[in-house]
């Protein structure tokens, strides 16, 4: 038996997944979820939001990178962008890297996230530092996108798990107020969880999103603490088709996990996960 604190989340039912920690330096009831930040040996810092892993330090790159640079590489001008969730911040600081990012608007509905982020996990809160292209919204992602229309180039819902407040956030009618909010040619991206376990939802939201964008695709990451490891991204696009997109034009830019070949490569799945989102 290993000796030393453990964190184990309850991923499913069925599966616990656990990682040997140092210490649990802030907990705290918000009045949204329960929120931890620890500091575990495999992973370094991690924000725990309801006993679910949300992120840490060691793999966030691919998450944050993910989410942001595939659409927005393929919008030809992503000008003004929204972020709902993604109150780390490391969604919003991938996107002030683009030059033709004029202006990142972050909704996140738990104020504290933001703040303890900013205090336990500087290097992804980095851009919510008064960044001038940053504006910073402390409000429900639902709301706030009923309430805009024809306004953003590209929208992510970088959100928690469909329970609790993030559970608008995957229905039909959300999508729809997105691809209102957006601009004729906007493109919307989805974290949309992982097909080992979560199969079922996959199948609904992306035959949801495809009832109402043009064209949608499904892309994939390999995240080590998320559920199975293995993660997916569901996008809306009204005109673009990111597969379509002259990698060898994209600009240089700094990051660990994306990459021209990446943009495409992503977009190319296993069988069974084919089998998930076939008409
Ligand atoms: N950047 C990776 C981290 C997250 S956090 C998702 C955020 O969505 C949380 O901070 C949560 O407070 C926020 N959120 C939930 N519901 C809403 C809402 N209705 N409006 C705005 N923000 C909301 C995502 C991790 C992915 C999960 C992988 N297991």
């Amino acid at each position: 038996m290993s000796s030393g604190f453990w964190y184990t989340e309850e991923q499913t039912p069925n599966l616990r997944y656990s990682s040997k920690i140092t210490q649990t330096l802030h907990t705290e009831t918000t009045p949204f979820q329960e929120l931890a930040m620890i500091d575990t040996v495999q992973w370094g810092r991690m924000l725990v939001l309801d006993n679910m892993v949300m992120t840490t330090i060691k793999d966030e790159f691919v998450y944050h990178e993910m989410i942001s640079h595939v659409a927005l590489n393929t919008h030809p001008n992503p000008k003004k962008v929204m972020i709902i969730g993604g109150g780390d911040g490391g969604a919003i600081r991938e996107c002030v890297k683009h030059a033709k990012v004029e202006k990142a608007v972050l909704c996140e509905i738990d104020g504290r996230v933001i703040e303890t982020s900013k205090e336990y996990l500087p290097e992804i809160a980095s851009a919510l530092f008064g960044h001038p292209k940053v504006e910073v919204l402390v409000a429900d992602g639902v709301k706030h996108i009923q309430e805009n229309e024809n306004e953003y180039d590209v929208i992510m819902v970088d959100s928690t798990e469909p329970v609790g407040p993030a559970e608008g956030l995957f229905a039909a009618e959300f999508y729809q107020a997105v691809y209102r909010a957006l601009k004729p040619d906007g493109i919307m991206v989805a974290q949309t969880e992982s097909p080992f376990v979560n199969a079922d939802l996959i199948s609904r939201v992306f035959k949801d999103i495809r009832s109402i964008f043009p064209v949608t695709k499904l892309y994939l990451a390999s995240i080590p603490t998320y559920p199975s490891g293995l993660w997916s991204f569901t996008m809306g696009s009204k005109q673009y088709d990111p597969e379509a997109v002259d990698v060898s034009a994209i600009p240089e830019m700094e990051t660990r996990y994306y990459t021209p070949a990446l943009h495409k490569a992503a977009f190319c799945l296993p069988k069974f996960v084919q089998d998930l989102i076939k008409e």
